[in-house]
């Protein structure tokens, strides 16, 4: 039985495999059920039992050395059918980066997918308005100061200084394409308007002359500031995560009564207190109130039957806070060594 194991083990070694057919012989002659070293597996069991142990290695070992022997060559003979010459010519000749999504991008979609979670569809609308989306029906007075032309920039205006509903402007919030929504749906309505706004500003640090905003809307029965509480408290929850507090301070917009303004506790200095929070430990984040019942009624929705809330941020703002940016102009410049440095999974 030995002198048959390394007699087999010799002409193993020897066979010479160079293509496709050599290598299905090799498997028939010595591999397959009806091979030469099943024949022998088969005869192990007359081997006198003093010699088993030795025989049983020697025949895995010569087992072994055919089975590497074969899936070294098919490998290589896979490999040689795909690249002909050894090469792939469909690899690119340089290596390439992948490419990053901006941070504007990743918070934006961020804030879509939490609030998709409750329920929330998202509305888009035109960026070139009508006065009368951006700033009537919304109930901002006819002299209010954000009408101005150091505010608001105007593409046409139809009579001197005076405003006009059919003045056509870029929209300086996104509470225009919920006007829309309101004038063609009736509630229960729940949606986000995510989108790009347009303000008359000298660009700094702080302030830029364009910019990205969210706007919530929900408006059912029976909808209260409660309803708003708990809901931003989610949201706040979900991008900020679970250690962020929230507090809700007094204040006023034209087109919500009440109204306040959201912060979140400072995630630098876990509220005790910094440079980034002023030493205050609180970061503001959002405006939201009630929507205001003339807003309701210049859009064709009953205001003794529904009430609603609303809220709106700046998606720069917010990411500034979630990644600890500090300086607006950033996002615009487009360096790569700054946008490079926000990987997320897909969003
Ligand atoms: C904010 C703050 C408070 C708001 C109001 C509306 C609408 F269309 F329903 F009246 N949309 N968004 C709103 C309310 C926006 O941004 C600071």
């Amino acid at each position: 039985m030995k002198e048959r194991i390394t007699a087999l083990r010799k002409e193993v070694d020897d066979f010479r495999i160079t293509g496709a057919d050599e290598l299905e012989h090799f498997r028939i002659a010595y591999l397959s059920k009806k091979g030469e070293i099943s024949t022998l597996f088969e005869g192990f069991r007359n081997v006198p039992p003093g010699e088993k142990k030795e025989t049983g290695q020697l025949l895995n070992e010569l087992k072994q050395f055919a089975t590497d022997k074969y899936s070294d060559f098919r490998e290589r003979l896979t490999m040689a059918e795909s690249e002909p010459s050894g090469i792939d010519l469909t690899m690119p000749a340089y290596p390439f980066g992948e490419g990053t999504r901006h941070p504007i991008s990743i918070v934006r979609n961020e804030i879509i997918d939490i609030f998709s979670r409750i329920g929330f569809t998202v509305s888009e609308g035109p960026e070139i308005e009508d006065d009368n989306h951006v700033f009537t029906m919304l109930n901002f007075a006819s002299d209010h100061p954000a009408r101005d032309m150091q505010d608001t920039f105007y593409i046409e205006k139809k009579s001197g200084s005076e405003s006009d509903p059919h003045d056509v402007l870029l929209r300086t919030h996104t509470s225009s394409v919920q006007v829309r929504v309101m004038e063609t749906q009736q509630p229960p309505i729940r949606t986000i308007s995510p989108g790009r706004v347009f303000r008359n500003e000298a660009v700094s640090a702080r302030a830029h002359c364009i910019f990205h905003q969210v706007e919530g809307l929900y408006i059912s029965e029976n909808v209260s500031f409660a309803d708003l509480k708990q809901t931003l408290l989610y949201f706040a929850v979900e991008l900020f995560g679970e250690n962020v507090s929230i507090r809700l301070r007094p204040s006023f917009f034209p087109f919500t009564e009440p109204s306040a303004e959201m912060d979140i506790s400072c995630n630098i200095c876990d509220g005790k207190g910094c440079n980034v929070c002023k030493g205050t430990g609180w970061l503001e984040l959002l405006g939201c109130g009630m929507v205001d019942p003339n807003v309701l009624e210049a859009c064709g929705i009953d205001s003794v039957k529904y009430s609603g809330y609303a809220f709106g941020m700046g998606i720069e703002r917010a990411a500034m806070l979630k990644y600890g940016i500090n300086d607006l102009r950033l996002y615009f410049e487009n360096d790569v060594r700054f946008i490079d440095q926000f990987r997320t999974e897909i969003l």
